[in-house]
């Protein structure tokens, strides 16, 4: 383990603990949920049995995950200040990350019954649980409205009202025109391998991933917090979309070896002809005998399918490849971090070890 590494895994083994930050910040879930239930009564006319069911729906999908996303928001907002938030300060900045949070219940709701998942967080997905099925869609559409519900409620006297509300929409359309490409790259039966190359790769993950996982999170703090210089935001971008790219290539690698007692979800990715990190990687390392068992085997639902493809990657050592891509990405994020130089660039550097070598 390098230097660098060492760095990360330390802080790793701090940001792996039981935080109090994370009861602090569901704290806020609560109340945001019972305002929302509330004003579906008083203001549009939503019967007591439909209000339970929403509040059952978001209790369901918004918060059982990891809260990275949402708790970043807060150490940004934290980090830029360079002091502990007031208790108003760290509510604002709290409910703007349930935001964020919303905004990825309603991606993952929709990106669910798209990749025909069974499991998410270690439970039914949602449009696979009992009575619901397509219902979902529209519940997806709810769970983004409610982003917009909280930002009204909680923003709009606030003279960064609009930027924020621009910033949501800006990066749902960037994350929707990124499942686009995710998906017309996978189209269900019709294989064609040259389909897949780096570059599409990296374009696709840029948009479905980095953009709300990475950028949104930490330009919502910034903007929170009063920072204005472009360079500032301009140079954060370039950082978190990196950063973006790392996660979801530890994503696919989950997909297909990962333990789902662990990541919480089934993979699919092999069954969906997705354009992944290990397809790519592995047609550039494969014989032509390995191509066209790759081309025969890939895209299809039978398990029989999937394991001649999962043999392939194995036989090419691609979970090899991806523990020294991931040392170098660290490497290089940590290089591009210390250059940081408008706030405190912990606010990268934690998040960053909160993702190093994750298995979920
Ligand atoms: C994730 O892609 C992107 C969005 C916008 C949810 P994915 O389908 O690989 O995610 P997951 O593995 O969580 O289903
Ligand atoms: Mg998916
Ligand atoms: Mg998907
Ligand atoms: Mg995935």
């Amino acid at each position: 383990m390098g230097a660098a590494m060492a760095g990360v895994a330390r802080g790793l083994a701090s940001g792996a603990k039981p935080s109090a930050g994370r009861a602090q910040f569901k704290g806020v879930f609560q109340q945001l949920r019972t305002e929302l239930v509330d004003e579906l009564g008083a203001s549009y006319e939503v019967p007591t049995e439909l209000q339970e069911y929403l509040d059952y729906m978001a209790q369901y999908n918004v918060p059982g995950g990891k809260l990275n996303r949402g708790m970043a928001v807060v150490d940004t907002v934290a980090g830029v200040k360079g002091a502990p938030l007031e208790r108003a300060e760290y509510f604002k900045a709290a409910a703007l990350g349930w935001c964020v949070e919303f905004m990825q219940a309603f991606l993952l709701v929709a990106d669910d019954i798209m990749d025909n998942s069974l499991t998410r967080r270690g439970v039914p997905c949602w449009y696979q649980s009992p009575h619901i099925g397509m219902d979902a869609v529209n519940d997806a559409l709810i769970l983004e409205s409610f982003i917009y519900i909280i930002l009204k409620k909680h923003f709009r006297n606030s003279p960064h009202y609009v930027s924020l509300m621009e910033t949501f929409h800006d990066v749902t359309y960037r994350t929707e025109l990124g499942q686009l490409l995710d998906l017309k790259t996978a189209p269900a039966d019709d294989v064609d391998l040259s389909r897949f190359t780096m570059a599409k790769y990296n374009q696709i993950v840029k948009y479905k991933t980095g953009y709300y996982s990475f950028f949104l999170p930490v330009s919502l703090g910034m903007t929170l917090a009063n920072v204005n210089e472009p360079q500032a935001f301009a140079d954060a971008e370039r950082i978190l979309l990196d950063m973006g790219r790392y996660f979801q290539i530890q994503d696919d690698v989950l997909d297909c070896f990962g333990d789902p007692a662990v990541s919480g979800k089934i993979g699919t990715d092999i069954q969906d002809n997705k354009c992944t990190w290990l397809v790519v990687t592995a047609l550039e390392r494969a014989s032509p005998d390995q191509r066209r068992a790759l081309e025969n085997n890939y895209g299809r639902s039978d398990a029989f399918f999937v394991e001649a493809v999962k043999s392939i990657y194995r036989d090419l050592e691609l979970e090899a490849e991806f523990r020294a891509y991931e040392a170098a990405a660290v490497a290089e994020l940590e290089a591009d971090i210390s250059g940081f130089d408008h706030f405190d660039a912990r606010v990268f550097s934690d998040l960053l070890a909160k993702i190093a070598n994750r298995t979920k």
